[in-house]
Formats: C-alpha cells, sequence, structure tokens
C-alpha cells in the first residue's frame, strides 16, 4: 500500500515524536491533539515534551511543511491512534481517550484506509472494542478499509533512535491488514518487523511490561530480604549476576512511569484469576514507598517537624514524566507523616500539589535533617558535595546508589536501600 498521508492522534511522549519521524519520510502528517494548550505550543514553535533530539525533529518537520497540527481528523490514507491509557482508581483501564479517538475518525474513514492503534490496551481491545467503533462508518472492517495494532517499544530518553531501530510487532485484524502496517512503518523502521493477528500483538506488548515489572518486584523484595539479614543487595547481585543464566534487575524507590507500573494491571483486570504472581508482583512494586518511609523513620525516628530535602521527583532519570512517580507518593507520605519536605526536581515543569518544591540543590538541602535522593539524574550523579548546602545534618538516604562514598569524608552518614549492613555500624 502507498501513503501519501496520514494523521496521527495524539500528540504525546508517542504521538509527536512518530507523527515528525513519518513527516522526515515524504509522507505528510496531521498530527491530532483535542488539547488546544498542546496545539498552541506546537504552532508557536515551541514543545511540550522533553526528549533528547525530538525539537530539532519536530521544527525541521514544520519548516518543510510535512507536519502540521489540528484539534481534529482529516482525509487520509492512515490513521494512526496513539493517545493514552491510564488506569482509574480501580485500577481498571481507562479507555475513554482511545475510545474518543477511534470516534473522531469515524466521519473521516473512507474506503481502502488503514488504522493503527498504537496504545498499549487489554488484550482483545482491537477486535472487541475499536473494530465496532469504526464500523458504525457503514463500512466493514478488513474486507473495505483495514485495521492493526502496533504497540510502540520505545524507551523515553531514547524514543527517537527506538522507533527507528526496534523491532516491531505489527497484528492485523486480517493478514492484509499487518502486510499494510508494515508497507506504512517501513518507512522510518529499520529493525524487524514482526506480523501476526493483533490479540497476539496486544498481548506481547503487555507480556514485555509485565515481564519487567515481575523481574524490579524481585529485586525489590531482595532488597527487603537483604535490609533484614544484614547483606548489602548491590554487592549480593553484582554477585549473584555474574551467573551466566542470571540477570536481576536493580532494586529502587519503586516503578512509576505511565507504562511497566500500569500495563501489568490489564491482565489483571481482564483475568484476577489466572494473573496472581502478576498482581503480588505489582502490589510489591506499590509497596516499595512504605519501605523507603519505613528507613526514613529509622534514620530519623518521629518524622514530625523534621526537615526533609529530597533530590528528584521523576519517575526516572533524566524525564519531566512524573506519572505514577514514587518518589512523588514518597514525598507525600512524608508529608502526612508531620515532616517538611523541600524537593528539587531539575525537570519540573509545573507545581506538584501538596510538595514543596524548590528551585535548586541547595534550597531543597539547607537545613535538612536528612537528604532523600530518590531519581538517578545525571545531575545528582557523582554530585559534588560542594552542590549542597553545608547547613544539614550530614545524613543522607540514597535510594538509586550514586552519592560517591567520598562524602564520608566531609562528614556524611551516607545509607542506601537494602544495605543491611549499615544499621549496625
Ligand atoms: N526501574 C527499577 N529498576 C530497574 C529498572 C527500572 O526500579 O532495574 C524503575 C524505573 O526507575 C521506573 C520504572 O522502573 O520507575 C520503569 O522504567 P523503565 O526504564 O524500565 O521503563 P519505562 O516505563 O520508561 O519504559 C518501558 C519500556 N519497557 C520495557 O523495557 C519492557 C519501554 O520499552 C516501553 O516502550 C515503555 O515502557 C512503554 O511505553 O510501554
Amino acid at each position: 500500500m502507498d501513503f501519501k498521508k496520514i494523521c496521527i492522534i495524539g500528540l504525546g511522549y508517542i504521538g509527536l515524536p512518530t507523527a515528525s519521524m513519518f513527516a522526515t519520510t515524504g509522507i505528510h502528517v496531521r498530527g491530532v491533539d483535542t488539547n488546544l494548550e498542546i496545539i498552541n505550543t506546537l504552532k508557536t514553535g515551541n514543545i511540550h515534551i522533553h526528549e533528547p533530539g525530538l525539537r530539532e525533529i519536530v521544527t525541521k518537520a514544520f519548516n518543510e511543511g510535512m507536519l502540521v497540527v489540528e484539534n481534529k481528523p482529516d482525509l487520509a490514507d492512515a490513521f494512526i491512534i496513539a493517545v493514552p491509557t491510564p488506569f482509574l482508581a480501580d485500577k481498571k483501564a481507562d479507555m475513554s481517550f482511545v475510545i474518543s479517538a477511534a470516534e473522531s475518525i469515524l466521519p473521516y474513514l473512507r474506503e481502502g484506509n488503514l488504522v493503527v492503534l498504537e496504545s498499549t490496551s487489554p488484550v482483545r481491545t482491537t477486535v472487541d472494542l475499536i473494530v465496532p467503533i469504526l464500523e458504525k462508518s457503514g463500512l466493514k472492517a478488513g474486507e473495505e478499509f483495514l485495521v492493526a495494532y502496533s504497540p510502540e517499544r520505545v524507551l523515553p530518553g531514547q524514543i527517537l533512535q527506538e522507533l527507528v531501530e526496534n523491532a516491531r510487532v505489527i497484528g492485523g485484524i486480517t493478514p492484509e491488514s499487518a502486510q499494510a502496517g508494515k508497507d506504512l512503518y517501513r518507512a522510518f523502521v529499520k529493525g524487524e518487523i514482526i506480523l501476526t493477528d493483533s490479540t497476539t500483538a496486544e498481548m506481547v506488548k503487555l507480556m514485555e511490561n509485565t515481564y519487567r515489572d515481575v523481574n524490579i518486584a524481585i529485586a525489590n523484595e531482595f532488597s527487603r530480604l537483604a535490609d533484614r539479614f544484614g547483606v548489602d543487595i548491590r554487592e549480593a547481585i553484582t554477585i549473584a549476576n555474574l551467573h551466566p543464566r542470571v540477570k536481576i534487575l536493580n532494586p529502587g524507590p519503586g516503578v512509576g512511569g505511565h507504562c511497566i507500573s500500569v500495563d501489568p494491571w490489564f491482565f489483571v483486570e481482564e483475568a484476577p484469576d489466572l494473573a496472581k504472581l502478576i498482581h503480588t508482583a505489582r502490589l510489591v512494586n506499590d509497596s516499595q514507598q512504605d519501605f523507603v518511609l519505613s528507613l526514613v523513620e529509622r534514620i530519623l525516628g518521629s518524622l514530625t517537624g523534621k526537615k526533609i530535602g529530597i533530590l528528584g521527583l521523576s519517575y526516572k532519570p533524566d524525564v519531566d514524566d512524573i506519572r505514577e512517580s514514587p518518589a512523588i507518593e514518597i514525598a507525600r507520605l512524608l508529608v502526612s507523616k508531620g515532616a517538611q519536605v523541600n524537593a528539587y526536581e531539575p525537570f519540573l515543569k509545573k507545581e506538584i500539589d501538596g510538595i514543596n518544591t524548590v528551585p535548586g540543590i541547595i534550597d531543597a538541602t539547607k537545613d535538612s535533617d536528612l537528604i532523600l535522593v530518590l531519581v538517578a539524574h545525571t545531575q545528582f550523579r557523582n554530585l559534588d558535595v560542594s552542590k549542597v548546602s553545608q547547613n544539614n545534618k550530614h545524613l543522607i538516604l540514597d535510594t538509586v546508589d550514586i552519592i560517591p562514598a567520598t562524602w564520608e569524608q566531609s562528614g556524611y552518614k551516607i545509607y542506601h536501600l537494602g544495605n543491611g549492613h549499615e544499621w549496625n555500624r
């Protein structure tokens, strides 16, 4: 199939990079978002996402006239849906963005079109939710228009490179649908393109992120066991990973972001009787924040009135994304225990409810009873001791293992997450 013009619905972390990537290949791209703030930001030459290299490629696409952004779709050869699928308070998938995106395509859907869903979704979404909506057009899916599911697999922080290089799975509701998806993504994907059916592709996506969640959960559980048994978890993992078939991930303050901490719930929601390990892993990772709180209380005793300087609030290093961030949950827990929190987040975009954010490392650490390191931002890695205020109690809890031991020469006592040695010294 030949694609001259495509519409991408959703200009977020995936939609915008994907839109600009297609625009570099000679395809005319219309980026669509219902959020007028995003449209206006982009139209005025700005960008609402922090992602290395993205600004340059978006600007180029605009300048060459290959990318336009509007708040509704238009006629096109293909439509790609890349909107968020967050979860609701009861951990059920919130499919409302996907539903409205599919509905917004309806007036523009024509015979011969291809519609691709990229949003991570519960298994069977393409056949059970997307197809019935699109067939309200009067056209028959798989015959008069084609439908495929192709999950993004890119890592925030390396999106542009991974969009091109990663293997991509494309699942069609018919083999022709999958093949059309391949014809489309071949425009920029250099990695292998694997074709399958849409339900398999949906399950593959959830399996990938669930696999990682379960593996991080065991690392986090090991960190609690190491704490109890008087073992340094980092040393133990380093040694265990010398085994040729063992690869334990890193324990930390918990699992955040809109993918790994969310997607496993889709399995739990759809098959609670079967997804038992998956459910437990989620609970382990979500309770890692309580573990961090217990360590802070072990160091400081009662937290009432204690000043805690937090370094990092995003969900992982060097991104500005705070969705499901464990650091934010920890900050809130500390506040609920009566602590006075001063948090510094270098990528902060706007104020965060209930957490006092400050403009720099010095402000966060000044007069603190404890410095709590929650995100391994490059700016905090191997931080020079002179970068923090000297007026503090010289106690640090480093949950991500980045503060150099040399700080001890400046009188600091450094605690780590999952290091049972440190409490008995
Ligand atoms: N984390 C740990 N320990 C580790 C690794 C990660 O605690 O050893 C934490 C991070 O700090 C973070 C969370 O896990 O809070 C998730 O971070 P991540 O870097 O593992 O993943 P994401 O959510 O940024 O991106 C993931 C990726 N999925 C996989 O690696 C299987 C990415 O490829 C997906 O495209 C993305 O989810 C997505 O959109 O689904």
